[in-house]
Protein backbone atom coordinates (compact mmCIF):
# COMPACT_ATOMS: atom_id res chain seq x y z
CA UNK A 1 0.00 0.00 0.00
CA UNK A 2 1.29 3.45 -0.76
CA UNK A 3 1.53 5.92 1.77
CA UNK A 4 -0.20 9.15 -0.05
CA UNK A 5 -3.36 6.68 -0.66
CA UNK A 6 -4.18 6.28 3.04
CA UNK A 7 -6.56 8.39 5.43
CA UNK A 8 -4.98 10.82 7.08
CA UNK A 9 -5.71 14.99 8.24
CA UNK A 10 -3.53 16.21 4.94
CA UNK A 11 -5.69 13.84 2.71
CA UNK A 12 -8.92 15.13 3.75
CA UNK A 13 -9.01 18.42 2.07
CA UNK A 14 -8.96 15.78 -1.04
CA UNK A 15 -12.75 14.09 -0.32
CA UNK A 16 -15.00 14.64 -2.44
CA UNK A 17 -18.42 16.99 -1.11
CA UNK A 18 -20.75 14.87 0.78
CA UNK A 19 -17.55 12.56 2.51
CA UNK A 20 -17.14 14.76 5.81
CA UNK A 21 -20.16 16.32 7.30
CA UNK A 22 -19.35 19.74 7.48
CA UNK A 23 -16.07 21.36 5.79
CA UNK A 24 -15.73 23.95 8.68
CA UNK A 25 -13.93 22.03 11.45
CA UNK A 26 -13.42 23.61 14.47
CA UNK A 27 -10.48 20.92 15.44
CA UNK A 28 -11.71 21.38 19.38
CA UNK A 29 -9.66 20.36 22.03
CA UNK A 30 -10.69 16.78 24.19
CA UNK A 31 -13.57 16.92 26.09
CA UNK A 32 -14.24 13.07 26.16
CA UNK A 33 -12.31 9.83 27.10
CA UNK A 34 -14.01 7.13 26.29
CA UNK A 35 -12.95 3.84 27.71
CA UNK A 36 -13.73 0.80 25.24
CA UNK A 37 -12.76 2.21 21.78
CA UNK A 38 -14.92 -0.16 20.05
CA UNK A 39 -16.68 -0.43 16.52
CA UNK A 40 -19.73 0.33 18.07
CA UNK A 41 -18.78 3.67 20.04
CA UNK A 42 -17.25 5.13 16.89
CA UNK A 43 -20.65 4.88 14.68
CA UNK A 44 -22.48 6.04 17.82
CA UNK A 45 -21.55 8.41 20.51
CA UNK A 46 -18.69 9.53 18.21
CA UNK A 47 -20.84 10.06 15.41
CA UNK A 48 -23.38 12.12 17.34
CA UNK A 49 -20.46 14.50 19.17
CA UNK A 50 -19.32 15.30 15.44
CA UNK A 51 -22.44 16.76 14.54
CA UNK A 52 -23.14 18.07 17.94
CA UNK A 53 -20.06 20.18 17.59
CA UNK A 54 -20.51 21.01 13.83
CA UNK A 55 -23.89 22.29 15.11
CA UNK A 56 -23.13 24.02 18.25
CA UNK A 57 -19.27 24.20 18.89
CA UNK A 58 -17.77 23.34 22.28
CA UNK A 59 -14.73 21.18 22.61
CA UNK A 60 -15.52 17.69 23.13
CA UNK A 61 -13.33 15.57 20.79
CA UNK A 62 -12.65 12.20 22.21
CA UNK A 63 -9.59 10.34 23.27
CA UNK A 64 -10.52 6.50 23.31
CA UNK A 65 -8.68 4.22 25.13
CA UNK A 66 -8.53 0.26 25.07
CA UNK A 67 -8.51 -1.15 28.33
CA UNK A 68 -7.25 -4.61 26.44
CA UNK A 69 -3.89 -3.23 25.50
CA UNK A 70 -4.69 -3.44 21.74
CA UNK A 71 -1.55 -1.38 20.24
CA UNK A 72 -2.47 -2.33 16.91
CA UNK A 73 -5.45 -0.83 16.86
CA UNK A 74 -3.74 2.20 18.95
CA UNK A 75 -1.31 2.64 16.37
CA UNK A 76 -3.47 1.99 13.18
CA UNK A 77 -6.23 4.77 13.98
CA UNK A 78 -3.48 7.31 15.38
CA UNK A 79 -2.09 6.33 11.70
CA UNK A 80 -4.68 7.67 10.13
CA UNK A 81 -4.72 10.99 12.91
CA UNK A 82 -7.56 9.27 14.51
CA UNK A 83 -9.97 9.54 11.26
CA UNK A 84 -12.07 6.61 9.81
CA UNK A 85 -15.01 6.04 8.09
CA UNK A 86 -18.11 5.20 8.63
CA UNK A 87 -20.03 2.80 6.24
CA UNK A 88 -23.44 3.15 6.09
CA UNK A 89 -25.34 -0.22 5.06
CA UNK A 90 -28.98 0.03 3.96
CA UNK A 91 -31.17 -2.02 1.62
CA UNK A 92 -30.79 0.24 -0.78
CA UNK A 93 -27.31 1.78 -0.69
CA UNK A 94 -23.79 2.71 0.84
CA UNK A 95 -23.09 5.86 2.61
CA UNK A 96 -19.33 6.19 3.30
CA UNK A 97 -18.72 9.33 6.18
CA UNK A 98 -14.95 10.14 7.60
CA UNK A 99 -15.56 10.77 11.18
CA UNK A 100 -13.09 13.33 12.74
CA UNK A 101 -14.13 13.99 16.70
CA UNK A 102 -11.65 11.27 17.51
CA UNK A 103 -8.50 12.73 18.93
CA UNK A 104 -6.07 10.59 20.14
CA UNK A 105 -5.90 6.32 20.82
CA UNK A 106 -4.56 4.96 23.90
CA UNK A 107 -3.70 1.47 24.69
CA UNK A 108 -3.83 0.61 28.48
CA UNK A 109 -1.78 -0.79 30.58
CA UNK A 110 1.06 1.47 28.31
CA UNK A 111 -0.32 4.71 28.13
CA UNK A 112 -1.15 5.03 31.41
CA UNK A 113 0.52 8.19 32.19
CA UNK A 114 -1.03 9.82 29.66
CA UNK A 115 -4.53 8.47 30.56
CA UNK A 116 -4.21 9.56 34.12
CA UNK A 117 -2.85 13.13 32.44
CA UNK A 118 -6.29 13.43 30.44
CA UNK A 119 -8.19 11.92 32.91
CA UNK A 120 -7.06 15.12 35.31
CA UNK A 121 -7.72 17.63 33.10
CA UNK A 122 -10.68 20.18 33.88
CA UNK A 123 -11.33 20.30 30.48
CA UNK A 124 -12.36 16.70 29.99
CA UNK A 125 -15.61 16.88 31.90
CA UNK A 126 -17.42 13.74 30.59
CA UNK A 127 -15.99 10.05 30.90
CA UNK A 128 -18.04 7.42 28.78
CA UNK A 129 -17.79 3.96 28.54
CA UNK A 130 -18.76 1.03 26.03
CA UNK A 131 -16.91 -2.02 27.89
CA UNK A 132 -19.71 -4.71 27.40
CA UNK A 133 -21.53 -6.08 30.47
CA UNK A 134 -18.07 -8.40 31.49
CA UNK A 135 -16.13 -4.70 32.04
CA UNK A 136 -18.04 -3.56 34.80
CA UNK A 137 -17.11 -6.42 36.93
CA UNK A 138 -20.11 -6.57 39.25
CA UNK A 139 -21.34 -8.82 41.39
CA UNK A 140 -24.72 -10.06 40.13
CA UNK A 141 -26.33 -10.70 43.19
CA UNK A 142 -25.95 -7.83 45.32
CA UNK A 143 -24.83 -5.02 42.32
CA UNK A 144 -21.46 -4.42 44.19
CA UNK A 145 -18.42 -4.39 42.11
CA UNK A 146 -17.01 -8.08 42.16
CA UNK A 147 -14.06 -8.25 45.00
CA UNK A 148 -13.47 -11.33 43.69
CA UNK A 149 -12.71 -10.89 40.31
CA UNK A 150 -8.77 -11.00 39.99
CA UNK A 151 -8.47 -7.64 38.39
CA UNK A 152 -10.44 -6.06 41.10
CA UNK A 153 -8.44 -7.53 43.83
CA UNK A 154 -5.25 -6.64 42.23
CA UNK A 155 -6.66 -2.98 41.77
CA UNK A 156 -7.25 -2.65 45.22
CA UNK A 157 -3.94 -3.85 46.46
CA UNK A 158 -1.85 -1.50 43.44
CA UNK A 159 -4.52 1.42 43.65
CA UNK A 160 -1.64 3.32 41.32
CA UNK A 161 -2.10 0.95 38.42
CA UNK A 162 -5.28 -0.15 37.71
CA UNK A 163 -6.36 -2.25 34.96
CA UNK A 164 -10.15 -2.38 35.72
CA UNK A 165 -13.03 0.06 35.12
CA UNK A 166 -13.73 0.60 38.35
CA UNK A 167 -9.90 0.91 39.63
CA UNK A 168 -9.26 3.69 36.94
CA UNK A 169 -12.45 5.86 37.43
CA UNK A 170 -12.20 5.91 41.16
CA UNK A 171 -8.64 6.36 40.81
CA UNK A 172 -9.27 9.49 38.38
CA UNK A 173 -11.32 10.74 40.36
CA UNK A 174 -9.66 10.81 43.83
CA UNK A 175 -7.03 12.51 41.66
CA UNK A 176 -9.61 15.34 41.02
CA UNK A 177 -11.03 15.50 44.62
CA UNK A 178 -7.19 15.87 45.77
CA UNK A 179 -6.79 18.81 43.12
CA UNK A 180 -9.91 20.48 43.72
CA UNK A 181 -11.16 19.71 39.98
CA UNK A 182 -14.33 19.27 39.60
CA UNK A 183 -15.66 15.93 38.85
CA UNK A 184 -16.04 14.80 35.35
CA UNK A 185 -19.94 13.24 34.51
CA UNK A 186 -19.57 9.19 34.15
CA UNK A 187 -21.54 8.12 31.42
CA UNK A 188 -22.08 4.29 30.69
CA UNK A 189 -23.21 3.29 26.98
CA UNK A 190 -23.71 -0.31 27.68
CA UNK A 191 -26.80 -2.67 27.13
CA UNK A 192 -26.90 -3.35 31.37
CA UNK A 193 -30.21 -2.32 32.63
CA UNK A 194 -30.03 0.91 34.61
CA UNK A 195 -26.62 1.66 33.35
CA UNK A 196 -25.80 4.83 35.23
CA UNK A 197 -26.87 3.44 38.30
CA UNK A 198 -25.55 -0.03 38.62
CA UNK A 199 -21.94 1.93 37.12
CA UNK A 200 -22.94 4.09 40.45
CA UNK A 201 -23.18 1.19 42.57
CA UNK A 202 -20.29 -0.72 41.00
CA UNK A 203 -17.75 2.52 41.27
CA UNK A 204 -19.05 3.21 44.97
CA UNK A 205 -18.87 0.02 46.31
CA UNK A 206 -15.12 -0.27 45.40
CA UNK A 207 -14.19 3.00 46.46
CA UNK A 208 -15.60 2.10 49.76
CA UNK A 209 -13.42 -0.61 50.02
CA UNK A 210 -10.45 1.42 49.84
CA UNK A 211 -11.23 4.92 51.00
CA UNK A 212 -14.62 6.09 52.52
CA UNK A 213 -14.23 9.80 52.58
CA UNK A 214 -13.54 9.34 48.42
CA UNK A 215 -16.37 7.25 48.28
CA UNK A 216 -18.99 9.70 50.28
CA UNK A 217 -17.33 12.49 48.03
CA UNK A 218 -17.96 10.06 44.77
CA UNK A 219 -21.41 9.16 46.01
CA UNK A 220 -22.33 12.87 46.58
CA UNK A 221 -20.50 14.81 43.65
CA UNK A 222 -20.60 12.55 40.51
CA UNK A 223 -23.20 12.27 37.68
CA UNK A 224 -23.61 8.85 36.41
CA UNK A 225 -26.71 9.70 34.08
CA UNK A 226 -28.39 6.03 32.70
CA UNK A 227 -28.23 5.64 28.50
CA UNK A 228 -30.44 3.71 25.77
CA UNK A 229 -27.93 2.98 22.81
CA UNK A 230 -29.28 1.82 19.88
CA UNK A 231 -27.77 0.71 16.23
CA UNK A 232 -26.33 -2.29 15.05
CA UNK A 233 -22.99 -2.32 14.34
CA UNK A 234 -20.92 -5.75 13.29
CA UNK A 235 -17.35 -6.50 13.20
CA UNK A 236 -15.01 -4.68 10.19
CA UNK A 237 -14.70 -6.99 7.12
CA UNK A 238 -12.62 -6.95 4.25
CA UNK A 239 -15.55 -5.57 2.08
CA UNK A 240 -15.64 -2.57 4.47
CA UNK A 241 -12.38 -1.50 3.75
CA UNK A 242 -13.37 -1.90 -0.19
CA UNK A 243 -16.23 0.07 0.16
CA UNK A 244 -14.24 2.59 1.89
CA UNK A 245 -11.60 2.66 -0.25
CA UNK A 246 -13.94 3.19 -3.07
CA UNK A 247 -15.66 5.62 -1.45
CA UNK A 248 -13.08 7.85 -0.49
CA UNK A 249 -10.12 6.83 -2.75
CA UNK A 250 -8.23 6.84 0.22
CA UNK A 251 -7.31 3.60 2.25
CA UNK A 252 -9.01 3.31 5.52
CA UNK A 253 -7.89 -0.23 7.60
CA UNK A 254 -10.43 0.12 10.06
CA UNK A 255 -13.48 1.27 9.09
CA UNK A 256 -17.04 0.65 10.76
CA UNK A 257 -19.99 -0.75 8.59
CA UNK A 258 -23.26 -0.43 10.73
CA UNK A 259 -27.13 0.40 9.78
CA UNK A 260 -28.19 3.89 9.24
CA UNK A 261 -30.70 3.78 12.14
CA UNK A 262 -29.35 5.24 15.09
CA UNK A 263 -30.96 5.98 18.80
CA UNK A 264 -29.59 7.59 21.80
CA UNK A 265 -31.63 7.94 24.70
CA UNK A 266 -30.06 10.23 27.80
CA UNK A 267 -30.72 11.13 31.60
CA UNK A 268 -29.52 14.94 30.72
CA UNK A 269 -27.83 15.07 34.59
CA UNK A 270 -25.01 16.69 33.21
CA UNK A 271 -23.49 19.27 35.93
CA UNK A 272 -20.09 19.44 34.04
CA UNK A 273 -21.77 20.22 30.29
CA UNK A 274 -22.17 17.98 27.71
CA UNK A 275 -22.27 18.15 23.74
CA UNK A 276 -25.55 19.58 22.28
CA UNK A 277 -26.81 16.20 21.14
CA UNK A 278 -30.10 17.03 21.58
CA UNK A 279 -29.29 19.38 18.80
CA UNK A 280 -28.40 15.87 16.45
CA UNK A 281 -31.56 13.33 17.12
CA UNK A 282 -30.25 12.63 20.56
CA UNK A 283 -33.49 12.08 22.95
CA UNK A 284 -32.90 14.06 26.72
CA UNK A 285 -34.58 12.79 29.19
CA UNK A 286 -35.84 12.81 32.73
CA UNK A 287 -36.13 9.10 32.91
CA UNK A 288 -34.37 6.43 30.32
CA UNK A 289 -35.88 3.50 32.16
CA UNK A 290 -38.95 2.71 29.95
CA UNK A 291 -36.92 3.36 26.91
CA UNK A 292 -34.22 1.13 28.24
CA UNK A 293 -36.18 -1.50 29.19
CA UNK A 294 -37.81 -2.12 25.68
CA UNK A 295 -34.63 -2.09 23.88
CA UNK A 296 -33.32 -4.54 26.24
CA UNK A 297 -36.14 -6.84 26.13
CA UNK A 298 -37.39 -6.27 22.58
CA UNK A 299 -34.19 -5.78 20.74
CA UNK A 300 -31.44 -7.31 22.48
CA UNK A 301 -33.13 -10.50 23.89
CA UNK A 302 -34.72 -11.64 20.44
CA UNK A 303 -30.82 -10.89 18.58
CA UNK A 304 -29.50 -12.84 21.55
CA UNK A 305 -32.76 -15.92 20.72
CA UNK A 306 -32.21 -15.33 16.79
CA UNK A 307 -28.62 -16.11 17.51
CA UNK A 308 -28.14 -19.25 19.70
CA UNK A 309 -30.94 -20.84 17.49
CA UNK A 310 -28.71 -19.71 14.40
CA UNK A 311 -25.79 -20.81 15.68
CA UNK A 312 -27.45 -24.26 16.00
CA UNK A 313 -29.65 -24.41 13.20
CA UNK A 314 -26.56 -23.27 10.39
CA UNK A 315 -27.82 -19.31 10.15
CA UNK A 316 -25.03 -17.50 9.64
CA UNK A 317 -26.04 -14.10 9.22
CA UNK A 318 -29.35 -12.43 11.55
CA UNK A 319 -30.68 -11.20 8.05
CA UNK A 320 -30.63 -15.32 7.18
CA UNK A 321 -32.06 -16.32 10.16
CA UNK A 322 -35.18 -13.75 9.94
CA UNK A 323 -35.49 -14.87 6.16
CA UNK A 324 -36.45 -18.30 7.30
CA UNK A 325 -40.38 -17.64 7.68
CA UNK A 326 -41.23 -19.64 10.93
CA UNK A 327 -37.69 -17.83 12.64
CA UNK A 328 -39.60 -14.49 11.92
CA UNK A 329 -42.53 -15.73 12.88
CA UNK A 330 -40.98 -16.89 16.15
CA UNK A 331 -39.76 -13.44 16.88
CA UNK A 332 -42.57 -11.78 15.92
CA UNK A 333 -44.77 -13.59 18.28
CA UNK A 334 -42.36 -13.75 21.51
CA UNK A 335 -42.55 -9.61 21.00
CA UNK A 336 -46.21 -9.63 20.34
CA UNK A 337 -47.61 -11.81 22.99
CA UNK A 338 -44.57 -12.39 25.59
CA UNK A 339 -42.03 -9.46 25.89
CA UNK A 340 -44.42 -6.04 24.51
CA UNK A 341 -47.08 -6.71 27.80
CA UNK A 342 -44.49 -6.46 30.16
CA UNK A 343 -43.18 -3.39 28.79
CA UNK A 344 -44.40 0.16 30.59
CA UNK A 345 -43.93 2.73 27.53
CA UNK A 346 -44.65 6.24 27.33
CA UNK A 347 -48.18 7.00 25.33
CA UNK A 348 -45.21 8.50 22.28
CA UNK A 349 -43.99 4.99 22.05
CA UNK A 350 -45.75 2.42 19.95
CA UNK A 351 -44.21 -1.00 21.33
CA UNK A 352 -45.55 -2.66 18.28
CA UNK A 353 -44.15 -0.38 15.56
CA UNK A 354 -41.16 -0.39 17.03
CA UNK A 355 -41.77 -4.46 16.68
CA UNK A 356 -42.14 -4.28 13.22
CA UNK A 357 -38.74 -1.70 12.62
CA UNK A 358 -36.77 -4.11 14.61
CA UNK A 359 -38.27 -6.69 12.23
CA UNK A 360 -37.41 -4.91 9.45
CA UNK A 361 -33.68 -3.53 10.77
CA UNK A 362 -33.01 -7.35 11.27
CA UNK A 363 -34.25 -8.10 7.54
CA UNK A 364 -31.19 -5.59 6.20
CA UNK A 365 -29.72 -7.71 3.57
CA UNK A 366 -26.71 -4.92 3.24
CA UNK A 367 -25.51 -5.56 7.11
CA UNK A 368 -24.14 -9.45 7.06
CA UNK A 369 -24.59 -8.85 10.72
CA UNK A 370 -22.94 -12.48 12.24
CA UNK A 371 -24.79 -14.50 14.58
CA UNK A 372 -21.49 -15.59 16.28
CA UNK A 373 -20.71 -12.06 17.29
CA UNK A 374 -24.19 -11.44 18.98
CA UNK A 375 -23.66 -15.26 20.74
CA UNK A 376 -20.58 -14.26 22.60
CA UNK A 377 -20.69 -13.12 26.23
CA UNK A 378 -24.18 -14.87 26.89
CA UNK A 379 -23.41 -15.59 30.81
CA UNK A 380 -23.64 -11.39 30.75
CA UNK A 381 -26.05 -10.93 28.40
CA UNK A 382 -28.78 -13.64 29.40
CA UNK A 383 -29.68 -12.10 32.77
CA UNK A 384 -30.64 -8.50 31.33
CA UNK A 385 -32.06 -9.70 27.79
CA UNK A 386 -34.35 -12.39 28.72
CA UNK A 387 -34.82 -13.22 33.00
CA UNK A 388 -36.50 -9.97 33.57
CA UNK A 389 -39.33 -10.16 31.20
CA UNK A 390 -39.39 -14.00 32.33
CA UNK A 391 -39.60 -13.29 36.24
CA UNK A 392 -42.35 -10.57 35.22
CA UNK A 393 -44.15 -13.21 33.39
CA UNK A 394 -43.94 -16.25 35.98
CA UNK A 395 -45.21 -13.69 38.86
CA UNK A 396 -48.42 -12.79 36.56
CA UNK A 397 -48.99 -16.48 35.92
CA UNK A 398 -48.56 -16.11 32.37
CA UNK A 399 -46.85 -18.13 29.53
CA UNK A 400 -43.07 -18.02 28.97
CA UNK A 401 -42.58 -20.87 26.32
CA UNK A 402 -40.97 -18.69 23.22
CA UNK A 403 -38.67 -16.75 26.24
CA UNK A 404 -37.76 -20.05 27.43
CA UNK A 405 -36.68 -21.90 24.22
CA UNK A 406 -34.49 -18.39 23.51
CA UNK A 407 -32.99 -19.41 27.03
CA UNK A 408 -32.72 -23.04 26.17
CA UNK A 409 -31.42 -22.36 23.25
CA UNK A 410 -28.30 -20.63 24.83
CA UNK A 411 -28.05 -23.93 26.89
CA UNK A 412 -27.61 -26.07 23.71
CA UNK A 413 -25.25 -23.66 22.49
CA UNK A 414 -22.88 -24.19 25.08
CA UNK A 415 -22.06 -27.57 24.15
CA UNK A 416 -20.20 -26.22 21.33
CA UNK A 417 -21.14 -28.06 18.26
CA UNK A 418 -24.06 -27.27 16.05
CA UNK A 419 -26.75 -29.38 14.49
CA UNK A 420 -24.64 -30.54 11.23
CA UNK A 421 -22.43 -31.90 13.74
CA UNK A 422 -19.89 -28.68 13.15
CA UNK A 423 -17.46 -26.95 16.08
CA UNK A 424 -17.54 -23.39 17.37
CA UNK A 425 -15.93 -22.05 20.40
CA UNK A 426 -17.40 -20.37 23.14
CA UNK A 427 -16.65 -16.92 23.90
CA UNK A 428 -17.37 -16.11 26.94
CA UNK A 429 -15.63 -14.97 30.59
CA UNK A 430 -16.99 -17.80 31.77
CA UNK A 431 -16.66 -20.38 29.21
CA UNK A 432 -14.91 -22.87 31.08
CA UNK A 433 -17.08 -23.09 33.88
CA UNK A 434 -20.09 -23.47 31.50
CA UNK A 435 -18.36 -26.26 29.15
CA UNK A 436 -17.90 -28.64 31.85
CA UNK A 437 -21.38 -27.83 33.91
CA UNK A 438 -22.90 -28.79 30.01
CA UNK A 439 -20.14 -31.18 29.26
CA UNK A 440 -21.44 -32.95 32.44
CA UNK A 441 -24.62 -32.61 32.46
CA UNK A 442 -24.78 -35.32 28.75
CA UNK A 443 -27.97 -35.12 26.55
CA UNK A 444 -30.52 -35.56 29.43
CA UNK A 445 -32.72 -32.34 29.03
CA UNK A 446 -33.12 -32.31 33.17
CA UNK A 447 -29.58 -32.80 33.56
CA UNK A 448 -28.63 -29.79 31.51
CA UNK A 449 -30.99 -27.61 32.71
CA UNK A 450 -30.76 -28.26 36.54
CA UNK A 451 -26.82 -28.09 35.53
CA UNK A 452 -27.79 -24.73 34.50
CA UNK A 453 -30.32 -23.24 36.79
CA UNK A 454 -27.55 -24.07 39.29
CA UNK A 455 -24.94 -21.60 38.13
CA UNK A 456 -25.51 -18.69 40.63
CA UNK A 457 -24.09 -16.00 38.47
CA UNK A 458 -27.11 -16.60 36.12
CA UNK A 459 -29.84 -17.59 37.75
CA UNK A 460 -30.80 -16.18 41.05
CA UNK A 461 -32.39 -18.74 43.89
CA UNK A 462 -35.98 -17.36 43.23
CA UNK A 463 -35.94 -18.32 39.54
CA UNK A 464 -33.63 -21.48 39.50
CA UNK A 465 -36.07 -22.56 42.33
CA UNK A 466 -39.31 -22.00 40.33
CA UNK A 467 -40.74 -25.26 39.00
CA UNK A 468 -42.17 -23.39 36.11
CA UNK A 469 -39.48 -22.25 34.96
CA UNK A 470 -37.46 -25.38 35.30
CA UNK A 471 -40.29 -27.29 32.77
CA UNK A 472 -40.37 -24.87 30.18
CA UNK A 473 -36.65 -25.07 29.92
CA UNK A 474 -36.66 -28.98 29.74
CA UNK A 475 -39.70 -28.74 27.16
CA UNK A 476 -37.60 -26.21 24.96
CA UNK A 477 -33.94 -28.57 25.30
CA UNK A 478 -35.97 -31.56 24.57
CA UNK A 479 -37.23 -30.25 21.14
CA UNK A 480 -34.13 -28.58 20.62
CA UNK A 481 -32.33 -31.65 21.11
CA UNK A 482 -34.36 -32.80 18.00
CA UNK A 483 -32.87 -30.01 15.77
CA UNK A 484 -33.24 -26.54 16.20
CA UNK A 485 -34.99 -25.78 12.98
CA UNK A 486 -38.01 -28.21 13.54
CA UNK A 487 -37.71 -26.51 17.35
CA UNK A 488 -38.15 -23.58 15.75
CA UNK A 489 -41.21 -24.62 13.10
CA UNK A 490 -42.81 -26.01 16.20
CA UNK A 491 -42.70 -23.15 18.26
CA UNK A 492 -43.85 -20.91 15.33
CA UNK A 493 -47.12 -22.69 15.29
CA UNK A 494 -47.75 -22.03 18.76
CA UNK A 495 -51.35 -19.98 19.71
C1 LIG B 1 -26.17 -7.23 20.06
C2 LIG B 1 -26.01 -5.74 20.31
O1 LIG B 1 -23.98 -8.09 20.03
C3 LIG B 1 -25.05 -8.06 20.64
O2 LIG B 1 -25.22 -8.71 21.66
O3 LIG B 1 -27.40 -7.63 20.54
O4 LIG B 1 -24.73 -5.31 20.21
C4 LIG B 1 -26.93 -4.93 19.40
O5 LIG B 1 -26.54 -5.02 18.05
C5 LIG B 1 -26.95 -3.48 19.81
O6 LIG B 1 -27.27 -3.39 21.16
C6 LIG B 1 -27.91 -2.69 18.95
O7 LIG B 1 -28.05 -1.44 19.46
Amino acid sequence: MNNESRLCRDALASLEEGRVLGRDWPEPAIGIVHLGIGNFHRAHEAVYTEEAMLAAGGDWAICGVTLQGDVTKRDTLMSQDGLYSVVERGPTGVKTTVVRTLREVLAMPHDRVRLFELLANANVRIVSLTVTEKGYCRDPASGDVDLAHAGVAFDLKNPGEPGTVPGILVAALGARRDANVAPFTVLSCDNLSHNGASLRQVVCSYARALDTDLAAWIEREVAFPSTMVDRIVPSTTDADRDAAWSALGLRDEVPVPCEPFRQWVIEDHFPAGRPAWDRVGAQLVDDVTPFELAKLRMLNATHSTLAYLSMLGGFATIDEAISFAPMRSLIHSMMTHEIAPTLTVPPTFNVLAYRDALLDRYANPALKHRCAQIAMDGSQKIPPRLLGTISTRLARGESIARLALGVGAWFVFLRGVADDGSAYTINDPMAERLTSLVQGAGNSPASLVDAMLGCREVFSVELASNETLRRALIEAVAQLNKGARSAIERASLEP
